[in-house]
């Protein structure tokens, strides 16, 4: 038992623009004041964060001169500085400002399109000399509401177009850095493109550098689609992909709730903890959460300390289970080790399995144990074990 205090080999971060939130939703306009990106930061690192992730337009304005933008980064930089953060992941807001109402790299407007590259070009560069390593891609606004307006081959073909454009400009700048798409099926748009972590897998095969790509898929988005994300996520792993993560909580699908990391389904991130804390992801343990409209300030900190507080019981939780004998035995009994076996064996090929006549109605007969298993997971989720 631990009293839960982050320290920074956890490597929990957040993003500016989680805390910095002002709860302006669709319905209605923000009911906190904004957050200047410097207060995020000491904030931050307060509450026992490691790393900060930020969008170009979380640090400076959209508009904002050249001398305004040298101001805001100098102060961002400066409590970076004073508090030890370290810059971990930076993105590029390719979604506010009605210029991409369409979209940014797939927008129809190929003037847009172009203006979108030299923006993300632009904050590649802040990111290098930040020290960030991964660029995380949330194409938001790429996608449609109609049928026609869109043409998704040739949108898909723009999509590729721009990480290839991306990557070029990556290498010839010898930056460090190295791309994270974050798929979501929905919202903003109707429809988005690559919309989930299986559709992003298989469009990085088809980049010009698919080993600088990989994904940053998040809790939220893939739950909104119906999905299993810590599936997702291993299949990333399995696959080298998972280069980033961003945890919150969702009630399955509905709109995009971004509620705090264990809030939600909270069996979803017992399983999603246990598989990040038994693999080999070295990234970042990041929260990209919105603090509900509801909360003032005080509540905004607290909810932000609670991802990680979640995240540090949810880990003692599930070392608990996988030290638990009971739960070896468990294993044991349901196959687990025989999973990782491979079907054929050294030295065997079809021919070996091509005339397998076993007794069908004995192994349809034989025991999984899969309930008695779950059952000694949720008793840990529960606390009584
Ligand atoms: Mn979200």
């Amino acid at each position: 038992m631990t009293d839960y205090t982050p320290v920074p080999e956890d490597r929990f971060s957040f993003g500016v623009w989680t805390v910095g939130w002002q709860g302006a939703d669709v319905f209605g306009p923000g009911t906190r004041p904004p957050m200047p990106a410097d207060r995020a930061v000491r904030k931050l690192a307060e509450i026992g964060a490691y790393g900060v992730n930020f969008h170009d337009n979380d640090v400076f304005a959209f508009d904002a001169a050249p001398a305004e933008r040298r101001a805001k980064i100098g102060a961002f930089c400066k409590a970076l500085e004073e508090t030890g953060l370290v810059v971990t992941t930076a993105t590029t807001n390719l979604f506010s400002h009605p210029v991409f109402k369409d979209g940014a790299f797939t927008a129809n407007d190929r003037d847009v399109r172009r203006f979108a590259l030299r923006k993300v070009m632009d904050n590649l560069d802040l990111a290098a000399e930040l020290g960030a390593r991964t660029y995380v891609c949330w194409g938001g606004r790429e996608g449609a509401e109609s049928g026609a307006a869109k043409d998704v081959r040739a949108a898909l073909d723009r999509y590729k177009e721009a990480f290839d454009v991306l990557g070029a400009y990556v290498a010839d700048q010898g930056y460090d850095l190295r791309f994270a798409i974050e798929p979501k099926p929905n919202e903003p748009r109707g429809d988005i493109l690559l919309p989930t972590i299986g559709h992003a897998l298989a469009f990085i095969q088809t980049l010009e550098r698919p080993g600088d790509v990989g994904l940053n898929p998040e809790v939220g988005h893939e739950e909104m689609a119906g999905l299993n994300y810590a599936h997702g996520l291993a299949q990333a792993l399995w696959q080298g992909k998972l280069f980033h993560i961003d945890l919150n909580g969702q009630h399955g699908p509905r709109y995009d709730q971004d509620l705090r990391f264990g809030a939600g389904n909270a069996r979803g991130a017992f399983w999603v903890v246990d598989l990040i804390e038994h693999s080999d992801y070295d990234g970042p343990i990041h929260f990209d959460f919105k603090p509900p409209r509801t909360e003032d300030d005080e509540g905004v900190w607290e909810s932000a300390a609670a991802c990680m507080r979640n995240w540090l019981i949810l880990r003692e939780k599930v070392r608990a289970f996988r030290a638990d004998p009971a739960v070896r035995d468990a294993l044991a009994e349901a196959k687990l080790d025989e999973l990782a076996r491979p079907t054929l064996a050294e030295g065997e090929d079809w021919r070996d399995v091509r005339d397998a006549s076993p007794d069908i109605e004995a192994l349809s007969a034989r025991r999984t144990a899969f309930e008695h298993l779950d059952q000694l997971a949720l008793e840990h989720l529960y606390g009584v074990r």
